[in-house]
């Protein structure tokens, strides 16, 4: 299975990576993995594949005078373009992707990225100290994610180790159902949230959200077994 880590910048993809991929190293399982970040200076991992041996983000500003931004979308083009490697030997290749979400959002390269990896779960990764204040947002993200790229997307959120106790259950509460996530329609945007997620949920069930720690790997186990539940086209992620 092909894990394609998205999520905006800091929210703990690359450690993500290289913790998940150990976790799954001694549950057994052969797993690869690739750099898809053209702007990263270091990995904190060794990649099998690093897509900075096609291009990085400086080269193309040196070459095309572009900024930062428009040299990663530039640099995500191309990557829509080239051959992206897959691994029938390993149970689970992990791609690690930049943090910038416009190219898998808002433009076509990151669908058809994704449409490369063939059997592909994406992992929409949020972080808890920064999404704690606003988890619908986060979660219409997630959403818009698995709408644009067309790939099962499961949310999770991460840095679960920087919350208490007592926020932790909060927000499990709140996402037992995202319906929760909304209060009492006070005025027109709350009625309208709430008329957005009652839709929303017709279509896409709601989905357990794994709360997880990529630097203690709390929530690892949590996250496997919905990846096997995927695997299994179960269905029913709750
Ligand atoms: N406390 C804590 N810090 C984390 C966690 N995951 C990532 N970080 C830190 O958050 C920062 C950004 O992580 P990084 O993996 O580079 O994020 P990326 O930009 O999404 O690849 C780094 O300083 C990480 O050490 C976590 O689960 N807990
Ligand atoms: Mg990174």
């Amino acid at each position: 299975m092909n894990l394609l880590i998205l999520g905006p910048a800091g929210s703990g993809k690359s450690l993500l990576t290289a913790n998940f991929a150990s976790y799954l190293e001694r549950e057994g399982y052969k797993v690869r993995i690739i750099n898809l970040d053209p702007g990263v200076l270091e990995t904190i991992y060794k990649a099998d594949f690093d897509v900075r041996v096609k291009f990085t983000v400086n080269d193309i500003m040196r070459r095309e005078g572009l900024g930062p931004n428009g040299a990663l979308l530039k640099a995500m083009d191309l990557l829509s373009e080239m051959d992206i490697p897959t691994y029938d030997d390993a149970e689970y290749t992990i791609y690690d992707a930049p943090g910038q979400l416009e190219p898998f959002l808002f433009r076509d390269s990151g669908r058809r990225i994704a449409e490369k990896l063939g059997e592909c779960c994406c992992l929409f990764l949020g972080d808890l100290q920064i999404s704690k204040r606003n988890l619908l947002s986060f979660y219409l993200y997630a959403l818009t994610a698995r709408y644009a790229l067309e790939t099962e997307t499961l949310a999770v959120l991460n840095k679960v180790d920087l919350l208490s106790s007592q926020e932790i259950n909060q927000i499990k509460h709140l996402l037992e159902d995202p319906i929760n996530l909304l209060k009492t329609p006070s005025n027109l945007k709350d009625e309208m949230d709430m008329e957005i997620l009652k839709a929303i949920s017709r279509f896409f069930p709601p989905q357990r959200v794994p709360l997880i720690s990529a630097k203690t790997g709390f929530g690892f186990s949590d996250l496997l077994t919905l990846l096997y539940e995927v695997r299994c086209a179960c269905g029913d992620l709750t």
